[in-house]
């Protein structure tokens, strides 16, 4: 396979104009002729035109209305050259014949449980017709489709119904017509028995929206909360970000086969049916909490993406990171936004630091790429999210719109670039960013190291910064990053300071704001070495550093035990409350692991268990945010501190801590399971919401106690559940513990909830996700289980993938998690290369672990190797972790 580089770009030879598609749906065989208006950049130009083409059969390809003949054209397996066409614009018109019932890719055309859906981003298109396919290739389209009416009656493209009819020999047909430009990976078709809930959203300009959610009859009662979602966001759009929708219609289409979340295609988005469905019997909080997410994400795609697309696609983080960082927003707004911080900070460092200090670490926007499938990364999605909120944070709000707003002006209907979004961002603040454009183009978690000192007589406050970046793969040496730190200072009663000036670079700058008290300030860090004192200050403060989490990095303070109980008992910024508990959980658990590899008994420091009381039964806290607080960091958080990874060391000590705290707060944890019990109806709000993780999460921690009277509780809770989120909730608590109770619930769970296919799957996840010693024995009985099936991602992702949460069982010193997902991997690669290279993914820091882990993780990926017909996702996959 080639790599292609960044640096390599060239602008396209042939810009296409209009692009007229047509399909004959078929069971057999599906034909698609597609007629393109073509330009030369460049006019008189006329080199070849090199389009792409994968798994496609030529029928016929003219040139003018001419066909042509041999010689004046060239095709093989990946691409169709036209040798010389003629200079000036021309029309091309090929027909080609593709085969969607035998594409077990999901990508391009493919059949989902007897429907035609499509999946286009990143390289799709090339899998339905020859094109030119890559982002900066922008048209016009319309779409005919033909098909079976009974088999087919619903035919969806992007843009607007114009065209409808019955034909001869039951067939029938539209025309779909999309006035907008757009890249082919917005491209979308779907076809068949299909039912829609509608409603009417009026956007702000007062046009009325017709919107539709497509599903199988069955399942159109569980639509509810997604058009509840949609609405809101396009609400949200327009109330915070000044968009509104831009055509009359806005399809969703639910499909049970889809190898991501969801896709963003031009009016007619498609959803993975776990990101659609919900009703409060069959789906958790966290479940209506991601399909708002999603749903929010998909559609603000509308202006950051389609409107505004990428040129290329090492831009990717052009559009996902800035619309993860716009659902972000979203979800805070309609709940929590400490919370909802605390998550997104949560999943940065799980998945996000790993692997930036992994093989496969690389700039949120690469250099290079091989397989581009394989850079829906979370740098570029979640890291590129905090790049886009680090513009906030500096400009403010009403900056950070301002420049928002320039973008759209300037680049409306354009592909474009991150430095494109740079600019727009400077340019409407005049603003001054240094070297902020590192952040895209340098990989690795900045470390940044800050020391303290008080001078009373001076009344002056200094926090003296370093910092470094770590050598990433083809980077070896780092130049400083420009690091926004959001800093408060509190006083001795545990409140903020009044900000005044601060001296730094040679000059006393005021931080005042008008006549207004500042309590927050933002310190712009830009050099290796820096020093920033503060004056006026009256007493020796606890500083309250990167508050919000305002940088992705790693902050190494001087912080002592001390000062960070006073943090969580007493900072305004209640994320750093939380940021504050986890760093003491983090001392505590590593040095309870070194207590564990000595074979010494392990302690629980009584001031942590205070800590944690106090947090417990402060009753003006949110509920939410005392469940976060209570959560101690997760085992891949604390392996990752460690010089040689440890699973067991940091499974013992975690369960053994969370024991310790269930027993010396028993009382507390059974008042919060009573106190929050909720019998009325099921309601999505943040209220409620807050009340069962608060509930659930007590019951948790209860569970690891070995007590009849806890196991009753237990057993309580989930026969009385009224909704899925307690149910689950309860169920999660009994299978803790291998026995009778684990084996008898999860039979009954099964019993009740086997006709629904979402269910089953969290059914599936929960077992193979379990710490129960040996549990791969589970696993591998499971896979042989009537519902599972390989060729269905969700199941995929539920059984095999959730396997490797389990740390224990994964990486168990017999080496059977390895082997486990060795033999998976290659099974799957034959099935669909994408699933098998993200499922391979979790062997990538095997150099993490002891030398027996090694080399059995070794001899897995070695295996994998040498499997025959191995696909380019996962030989790119495979490259960096086994090199
Ligand atoms: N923009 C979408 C990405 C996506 C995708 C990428 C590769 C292969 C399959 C895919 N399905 C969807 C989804 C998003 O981030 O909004
Ligand atoms: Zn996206």
């Amino acid at each position: 396979p080639k790599e292609i580089f960044l640096k390599d770009y060239k602008l396209p030879e042939y810009y296409f104009d209009t692009v007229d598609l047509s399909f004959l749906l078929d069971e057999e065989k599906t034909i698609v002729s597609a007629k393109i208006s073509v330009v030369p950049r460049v006019d008189g130009a006329a080199s070849p035109l090199v389009l792409d083409g994968v798994d496609l059969k030529l029928i016929s390809v003219k040139i003018n209305g001419n066909e042509l003949k041999e010689g004046e054209f060239h095709v093989d397996s990946r691409r169709l050259i036209i040798t010389s066409p003629p200079s000036g614009n021309f029309i091309l018109e090929t027909v080609t014949e593709i085969l969607p019932h035998k594409n077990t890719s999901l990508e391009g055309l493919y059949k989902s449980f007897g429907k035609f859906c499509t999946q286009c981003e990143a390289e799709g298109f090339r899998k339905i017709t020859f094109y030119q396919d890559r982002p900066d290739i922008i048209a016009k389209y319309t779409c005919r489709i033909e098909a079976n009416k009974s088999l087919y009656p619903v035919l969806l493209s992007n843009g607007n119904l114009i065209e409808q009819g019955d034909l001869e020999g039951g067939n029938h047909f539209a025309v779909w017509e999309d006035p907008f430009k757009k890249p082919c990976y917005l491209f979308a078709l779907v076809a068949g028995q299909l039912e829609s809930r509608d409603d009417i959203f009026t956007t702000c300009s007062g046009r009325k929206v017709a919107l539709k959610i497509w599903t199988p009859p069955q399942d159109l009662p569980k639509t509810k909360h997604a058009v509840y979602s949609l609405k809101a966001a396009m609400k949200w759009d327009e109330d915070v970000f000044g968009r509104e929708y831009d055509l009359d219609i806005f399809n969703i289409v639910s499909v049970p086969d889809f190898d991501m979340g969801a896709m963003e295609n031009k009016s007619l988005n498609i959803f993975n049916s776990k990101l659609i469905l919900a009703s409060p019997e069959t789906s958790t909080d966290a479940d209506y909490a991601a399909i708002l997410r999603v749903i929010g994400h998909e559609y603000f795609h509308n202006w950051t993406g389609n409107r505004v697309t990428c040129r290329d696609w090492f831009q990717l983080s052009l559009k996902e990171g800035l619309t993860i960082f716009r659902d972000q927003e979203f979800s805070s707004d309609m709940g929590s936004r400490t919370v909802k911080r605390i998550g997104d900070v949560s999943k940065l460092r799980t998945y996000q630091f790993p692997q930036d200090a992994g093989p496969m670490s690389h700039p949120v926007k690469p250099h290079s790429y091989i397989k581009m499938d394989n850079f829906y990364t979370a740098t570029v999605y979640q890291k590129g999210a905090e790049v886009v909120r680090m513009y906030k944070t500096l400009l403010g709000s009403q900056g950070f719109r301002k420049g928002m707003d320039l973008y759209f002006q300037r680049h409306d209907g354009q592909a474009v670039t991150c430095e494109d979004f740079f600019a727009a961002m400077r340019d409407a603040n005049d603003a001054n960013f240094a070297n902020f454009l590192l952040w895209y183009s340098q990989a690795g978690t900045p470390i940044v190291k800050v020391t303290s000192s008080y001078n009373a007589e001076a009344r002056t406050f200094s926090l003296k910064f370093s910092q470094t970046v770590p050598p990433t793969p083809g980077q070896s040496v780092k130049e400083p990053m420009f690091i926004p730190v959001a800093a408060g200072l509190l006083d001795s009663s545990g409140k903020d300071m009044q900000l005044s000036s601060i001296y730094h670079d040679g000059k006393l700058e005021s931080v005042t704001c008008g006549s207004q008290p500042v309590y927050t300030t933002v310190l712009r860090v830009t050099k290796g070495e820096e020093e920033f004192i503060f004056s006026d200050v009256p007493e020796k403060p606890i500083p309250s550093l990167l508050r919000g989490y305002s940088a992705p990095i790693r902050l190494q303070s001087d912080l002592t035990d001390n000062d960070l109980f006073f943090l969580l008992a007493h900072d305004s910024d209640e994320f750093n409350r939380w940021e504050a508990g986890q760093i003491l959980a983090r001392k505590l658990m590593l040095s309870q692991v070194v207590n564990y590899q000595k074979n010494n008994a392990l302690i629980l420091d009584p001031q942590f268990v205070h800590g944690i009381k106090c947090i417990l039964l402060d009753s003006s806290l949110d509920k939410e945010f005392i469940a976060k607080a209570i959560t101690l960091p997760g085992e891949g958080e604390i392996m990752d501190m460690m010089e040689v990874a440890d699973p067991d060391a940091v499974h013992a000590v975690r369960t053994f801590i969370r024991k310790q705290l269930a027993s010396e707060l028993k009382q507390v944890f059974l008042n919060l399971v009573k106190e929050n019990r909720c019998s009325e109806k099921y309601v999505f709000d943040h209220t409620n919401m807050a009340r069962r993780a608060l509930k659930n999460t007590a019951l948790g921690y209860l569970a690891s106690l070995e007590d009849e009277e806890i196991t009753e509780l237990m057993l309580h809770e989930y026969k009385t559940a009224t909704n899925m989120t307690d149910q689950f909730s309860a169920l999660a608590a009994i299978a803790q513990k291998p026995g009778k109770a684990r084996d008898d619930a999860l039979a009954n769970f099964y019993n009740q909830w086997q006709h629904d296919h979402l269910v089953v799957n969290e059914w599936f996840a929960l077992q193979s996700s379990s710490d129960i010693p040996g549990n791969v024995e589970n696993v591998y009985k499971l896979m042989s289980h009537q519902a599972f099936d390989i060729k269905n991602p969700n199941k995929v992702y539920s059984l095999i993938g959730k396997f490797r949460a389990s740390h224990v069982n994964f990486h168990a010193k017999d080496g059977s998690g390895y082997k486990f997902l060795g033999e998976i991997v290659v099974q799957l690669d034959k099935l669909n290369p994408q699933m098998a290279s993200r499922m391979v993914s979790a062997f990538s820091r095997w150099k993490r672990y002891d030398e027996t882990r090694q080399d059995l993780a070794k001899a897995q990926l070695e295996m994998i190797l040498s499997a025959n017909g191995l696909s380019e996702n996962l030989q790119i996959a495979l490259l960096s972790p086994s090199s």
